[in-house]
């Protein structure tokens, strides 16, 4: 006997084996025991009548179930917001005028740092509401606003508390080497060593990170300076990720390749030497049109080379107080489709299965198969392709975590 079965549904299961486009089953079904998924196929393939198999049954009526979207890039965690630069560069004020009087990233470290434990809880906790509210079961959230140990413990500190308060799984990600704290002004490489020697190490030993990242840009840090943190992560055994190519070619996602990173992060910038090293070592490339967007970037992604050479591709919003502030990873997937011309079923494989592969849990979530966890999307929705098709309408009907909602 199943716990629940889920019965005559439309399933776009991200499945490859299904061998149909978004892995789609029409009438499906789908079984869970455990919060996991115990069976899935066409309700013609069940082994019994449905009342006999499990201890519930929810019909579909042929409504559409994903798998519960993954964001797979976001930095929910952080205190203040920058409504005020926005406002004073639409006011005329330029970029170098509003980082001389304190502004851009290093405001919100400032006012991350300010921010209590409990006030930051609280901040992000509204912006995880509005991510559960269309869908999202699994996020990840980076620290890197702190930038000194208590700043930064304090933040991944919220990150796990974020699990315990809402039925959602969080994956954490150590961006120590975000940007150079004012401390550290003109001493990157000393700041980098503060990192590697102190920060990390101790985030680590309070089993606190997931994985690592970085910016590596011209207005964040080299790749030289990258590659010691990624040797320090490696040598805690932990996977790395990164910021790469998003304002210049540095050469960050070719480093990321030689690390196995689970993914790059931005590529505007990429160029295809870097696309086919990423294809070999199987790196994600993470898509986040919400920055293209605020930054008024107009260099796309280089879409035909990650196509050409196989790179799985995700898309997230990116959430930050600076470039992106969007809590919509539904609207995420319409810019990809409309900015990137990538097609609804590449947004929607980068929002479920390949989101998955660049967090590395791709063994248990992402997909509508068998022994994964029981996390669904119900939508208001006859073809996965109106989710990215829509702006600004919410279809989700019900979202289901560990098999239950
Ligand atoms: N790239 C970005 O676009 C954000 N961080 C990063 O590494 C910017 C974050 C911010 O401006 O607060
Ligand atoms: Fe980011």
């Amino acid at each position: 006997m199943w716990d629940t079965l889920w019965l005559d549904g439309r399933l776009a299961t991200f499945n490859t084996a299904v061998g149909a486009p978004y892995g789609l089953i029409d009438h499906g079904a789908v079984a869970t025991s455990g919060g996991k998924i115990a069976w899935v196929g066409p309700v013609d393939d069940l082994p019994g009548a449905p009342e006999t198999c499990a201890q519930k049954v929810q019909r579909l009526d042929g409504a559409l179930m994903t798998p519960g979207l993954i964001d797979c890039h976001t930095h929910l965690v952080f205190g203040g917001n920058r409504a005020k630069e926005f406002e004073a560069r639409l006011l005329g004020k330029s970029y170098e005028e509003i980082a001389r009087e304190g502004g851009g990233i290093l405001s919100t470290v400032r006012a991350t740092r300010n921010a209590s434990e409990d006030d930051l809880l609280v901040t992000a906790l509204s912006r995880l509401d509005a991510f559960i509210a269309e869908g999202v079961t699994t996020i990840e959230i980076k620290s890197g606003y702190g930038l000194d140990l208590d700043n930064e413990l304090k933040m991944l500190r919220v990150i796990r508390r974020l699990e315990s308060e809402r039925q959602i799984r969080v994956r954490s990600t150590f961006l120590g080497a975000h940007a150079l704290p004012s401390e550290f002004a003109d001493r990157p490489d000393a700041y980098i060593d503060f990192v590697c020697n102190e920060i990390l190490p101790a985030a680590h030993a309070e089993g606190l990170v997931d994985a690592v990242d970085g910016f590596c840009e011209n207005i964040g840090f080299s790749p030289a300076q990258i590659e010691r943190v990624f040797q320090t992560a490696t040598s805690l055994g932990l996977s790395v990720k990164l910021h790469a190519e998003q304002l210049s070619d540095q050469g960050g996602s070719g480093l990321a390749a030689k690390y196995n990173a689970l993914s790059a992060d931005h590529l505007e910038y990429l160029n295809e030497h870097d696309a086919l090293a990423m294809a070999k070592a199987g790196t994600v490339a993470v898509l986040l049109p919400g920055a293209y967007y605020y930054l008024r970037e107009t260099k796309c992604p280089p879409i035909d080379h990650l196509r050409k050479h196989n790179v799985p591709m995700a898309i997230a919003t990116d959430c930050n107080p600076g470039t992106s502030p969007m809590t919509s990873l539904l609207l995420a997937m319409n810019m990809g489709c409309t900015f990137f011309h990538l097609t609804p079923e590449e947004v929607l494989t980068g929002a479920t299965s390949n989101a998955a592969r660049a967090l590395g849990i791709e063994d248990k979530a992402g997909s509508i198969s068998v022994g994964k966890n029981a996390d669904f999307a119900i939508w208001n929705a006859d073809a996965p392709a109106e989710l990215a098709y829509n702006v600004g309408q919410n279809l989700l009907k019900q979202r289901i975590f560990a098999g239950t909602s």
